[in-house]
């Protein structure tokens, strides 16, 4: 199903059709552009080589060329619909999807659309400086791709307000731009949002695991019984793959260079050789990881047992499930504090589907610590490790908030979390020190010496290309 670009706001959902909702949202574009303006991208540029949405069907879906970031088409790019899609899961199980929003789930669904959405704009403006210390144009290029995505996945949302929540949805989809990552007065919702992305390292990081919550969480809205809602992230999770692939490349290049140098002058503290020391990429990993736990919300909670019975949000891969699908007698095993010991308890699956979610995600993580580590051993780095902290580690959410964990997973009082802290989440030396290696590298085919050069470039574009213009 292709996209409508002659429009002046690129669409495949008829938009033309719909008077209307083309007014609200061409009212609500020039502040979107506005707030792009003010808190997207600080690096000026005359053009970077996008990747541009044309179509949502399986086959060549993207078009590449050079784009002056303002002029990036934005717009509401849904994937097709199925006419017989049926409700897979909880009450309305084997009914037919909604093209409506149901009056009793008016107030969920839009809290849940909001929450996804205030996560988009947030990522731009917490990245909004990265810019100015690209380690290559390659990497350069890649940054501005995500930002411009996660704009259009904002666009996702603010469609699904404008058309389906009335007065209250256009109200909400006016708060997504004024809300600010890192704002005292008007935070972004989620805790992870209102982190710094001050670093390429915390940036690749972010994308690895924070992004891939955005993954996981999107692959449960698909499942949604709200068709729109469903149709709108099955399309976005195409174009995350993308910026989850500039996190997993991105930390293999880090590592990779560290592994070198280590080699090369037979030393782990490689600081002084230009690199960032494995127990420093440990130590960002360990800060990226738990705070993207916190994102699954708590283990057990009754909003997300709600959410699934009443068809609003799935599981991953709800299909390939082979329960009942409704799950109102299930239990889950999970991990929780009991004083000084964690202990393992059984809970109704139904209350503890954040925790199945997180525990999906937890092993789709696992698979980048593995493959990092095998760029250590290939390196001839046989004495080290990467690994993920346990679950209870760092955490402000859940049952484990309020309670401190080692990475191993033992129970440790204030003073010796204070003392043992350092060692496992970046200090303000380690910031420094990645800080002072964040240099801009803007000559076609040059990489900045702390992390290696990509396998390949952009759609097969030689390294050297000139992927950003200035
Ligand atoms: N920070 O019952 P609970 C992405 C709140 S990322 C602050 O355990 P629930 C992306 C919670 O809202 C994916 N507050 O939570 C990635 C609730 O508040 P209310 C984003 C938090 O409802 C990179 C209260 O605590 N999408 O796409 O079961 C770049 C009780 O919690 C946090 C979604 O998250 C937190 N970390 O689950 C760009 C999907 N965690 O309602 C994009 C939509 C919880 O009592 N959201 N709280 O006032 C949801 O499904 C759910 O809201 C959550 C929380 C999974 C987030």
């Amino acid at each position: 199903m292709s996209i409508d670009y002659s429009e002046r706001i690129p669409n495949n959902v008829d938009l033309a059709e719909d008077r209307r909702l083309q007014r609200a949202l061409e009212s609500w574009q020039p502040r979107f552009l506005q707030w792009w303006g003010e808190m997207g991208p600080t690096l000026p540029t005359q053009d970077v080589y996008l990747r541009t949405a044309v179509d949502v069907g399986r086959a060549g879906w993207a078009h590449f060329d050079r784009v002056r970031l303002p002029d990036y088409r934005w717009g509401i790019f849904l994937a097709e619909r199925d006419p017989d899609r049926q409700i897979g899961f909880g009450q309305h199980k084997g009914e037919p999807a909604w093209q409506q929003v149901p009056g009793e789930h008016r107030a969920s669904l839009q809290r849940l659309i909001v929450v996804q959405g205030d996560t988009e704009p947030a990522s731009v403006e917490q990245q909004r400086r990265l810019g100015l210390t690209a380690p290559s144009l390659y990497d350069l290029r890649n940054l501005f791709q995500v930002n411009v995505e996660e704009g259009r996945h904002l666009w996702a949302m603010v469609y699904l307000l404008h058309a389906y929540f009335g007065r209250a949805g256009r109200d909400e989809a006016e708060a997504l731009l004024l809300r600010n990552s890192g704002s005292a007065d008007s935070p972004r919702i989620l805790g992870a949002f209102n982190e710094e992305t001050p670093d390429w390292l915390s940036f690749f990081m972010f994308t690895y695991f924070t992004d891939r919550d955005g993954k996981y969480q999107l692959g449960t809205l698909k499942e949604s019984a709200f068709d729109p809602l469903s149709r709108t992230c099955e399309f976005m999770l195409k174009e995350e793959a993308h910026h989850m692939f500039v996190g997993t490349t991105g930390v293999d290049r880090v590592v990779e260079r560290a592994a070198q140098l280590m080699r090369e002058h037979d030393t782990d503290d490689i600081a002084r050789h230009g690199g960032i020391p494995l127990d420093v990429i440990q130590k960002y990993l360990n800060f990226h990881y738990s705070v993207s736990l916190d994102l699954f919300g708590g283990e057990t909670s009754t909003n997300v047992a709600n959410y699934y019975s009443s068809g609003l949000k799935g599981r991953w891969q709800e299909d390939r499930r082979s329960d009942d699908h409704v799950l109102t007698t299930s239990v889950t095993a999970i991990e929780r504090p009991d004083g000084d010991r964690i202990v393992t308890i059984e809970l109704p699956a139904l209350t503890a589907l954040n925790h199945d979610l997180r525990t999906a995600y937890i092993r789709d993580c696992e698979t980048g610590v593995t493959r990092w580590n095998r760029i250590l051993d290939s390196n001839g780095i046989t004495g080290h490790r990467l690994a993920l902290p346990h679950v209870g580690f760092n955490r402000k959410v859940g049952a484990f908030a309020g309670c401190h964990v080692t990475p191993g997973g033992q129970i440790i009082d204030a003073a010796a979390w204070a003392a043992g802290s350092p060692a496992w989440l970046p200090t303000p030396a380690d910031k420094i020190h990645v800080e002072s290696l964040m240099r801009p590298v803007y000559e076609p085919g040059r990489i900045a010496a702390w992390l290696a050069p990509p396998r390949s470039g952009i759609n097969g574009q030689p390294l050297d290309y000139e992927y950003v213009r200035f």
